[in-house]
């Protein structure tokens, strides 16, 4: 099955994505999730430019092949634009393997591990009552698992946080907005809302908090350890984790699990991480890894050291990604938990899919291939709209870890 063709979609419906869409002389065609939120453009010049021309003609069946071909042959390897646009090949090329051979994604990677897939949801409030109200709305809809994130008193935005009556979206359109940083005030505040949690929710419910790099070792360290009492499932980038080894520290002092991973790219990024057991879960996910070809990699390698997949599941991946994400998790024996952020109905429109959720679990589907498409007539309705992630600063002004 010989690839005959190979372009590369840019949408905004609601936010940007960037969607690979590779077709054979055989009339199948694959599509594959290449969006980096904020430098959407880089990746999308990256394919066209640079990778498409070599793929045409090639055997759509080579997977292991094309990746190879891919991230050795550039010379420059790992990053994240490299690594999502070879990421978009792999998971588009997966898709072609199950249509044309009339199975779902999950049966080429080895079948079913488990009936379903647990995910997280994000609930996020300006105060502690309006998350912990997020919260219950989500306990309803039968969530086993919830992310709590709540502005921090005294500060004007929180990243994170939704702003008033909106759902929360990373991105905002036009040039990047900066928020204010205290981990002063940062650190006094989540032990606060999460033995309120406790105390509203009792302890069953799987409650996970984000830090988003912000601390520095020894301050992850006192945060896993003040919120101890209250058992998350997971405290997840509490420090950059570029130096691997400073999550020695955290963990000397907490039993608090760690969680790290969605911006790394490639398997020599959480090498440390994995074998040092310095983390419970890795968040790194299907889109900006290489695809599924490279992530099987990792989660085989983070098997062996007992480290779980928790990959990252934002609204900044699209519903290719999600349902690569699904497939995966519902396979490898290796699987902790996913995150679930809920897309646009303007994004799930454009993107048709047979991915479900149902009482705190999510399921792929049986569709042959990924189970996603693209209706490009609609997407063409929704250029693309320049949009960044907000820079966060310290109250002094100084430009600090985000
Ligand atoms: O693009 C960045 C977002 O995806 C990220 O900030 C969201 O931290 C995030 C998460 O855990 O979903
Ligand atoms: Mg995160």
């Amino acid at each position: 099955m010989k690839i005959t063709n190979a372009r590369v979609i840019v949408c905004s419906p609601d936010r940007n994505f960037v969607t690979l869409k590779i077709e054979t002389d055989e009339g199948v065609y694959g599509l594959g999730d290449g969006t980096l939120n904020g430098r959407e453009l880089a990746v999308a010049s990256y394919l066209s430019d640079h990778v498409l021309p070599c793929l045409i003609g090639r055997d759509a069946f080579m997977i292991e092949d094309i990746w190879q071909y891919l991230y050795r042959g550039a010379y420059w390897r790992r990053g994240p634009v490299t690594m999502a646009a070879i990421g978009a090949v792999d998971m588009a090329l997966w898709d072609i393997k199950g249509k044309a051979l009339n199975t779902p994604v999950y049966n080429l990677l080895g079948g079913k591990s488990r009936t379903g897939v647990m995910v997280y949801t994000h609930a996020n409030g300006r105060d502690v009552e309006e998350t912990s109200d997020e919260v219950a709305r989500y306990v309803e809809q039968g969530y086993l698992a919830v992310r709590a994130q709540s502005a921090i008193p005294g500060l004007a935005s929180t990243y994170g946080v939704a702003k008033s009556g909106m759902s929360y979206e990373p991105a905002e359109r036009g040039l990047p907005s900066e928020s204010e940083w205290s981990t002063t005030k940062y650190l006094l505040h989540v032990p606060v809302l999460f033995e309120q949690l406790r105390l509203r929710f009792g302890n069953e419910l799987h409650l996970l908090h984000d830090c988003h790099h912000r601390l520095t070792p020894i301050e992850a360290a006192r945060l896993g350890k003040s919120v101890e009492p209250y058992s998350l499932f997971w405290l997840e980038d509490p420090t950059p984790a570029e130096l691997q080894a400073s999550l020695r520290l955290m963990r000397q002092h907490t039993t608090t699990p760690i969680a790290i991973g969605e911006v790394f790219n490639s398997i020599w990024d959480v090498q440390q991480l994995i074998t040092e057991q310095l983390i419970d879960y890795l968040r790194m996910t299907v889109a900006h890894s290489g695809g599924l070809t490279h992530l099987r990699r990792v989660a085989d390698l983070a098997a062996l050291y007992q480290v779980q997949m928790g990959s990252h599941g934002p609204t900044d991946l699209s519903p290719v990604s999600m349902a690569a994400a699904l497939h995966f998790d519902l396979s490898i024996p290796n699987f902790g938990i996913q995150e679930y952020m809920h897309h646009s109905s303007t994004t799930n429109e454009v993107f048709p899919h047979g991915y479900s959720y149902h009482a705190g679990y999510m399921h792929p589907g049986d569709a042959p291939g990924l189970g996603v498409d693209i209706d490009e007539k609609l997407a063409a309705k929704f250029p693309y709209q320049r949009a960044y992630l907000p820079v966060n600063r310290k109250l002094d002004g100084t430009l600090y870890n985000w």
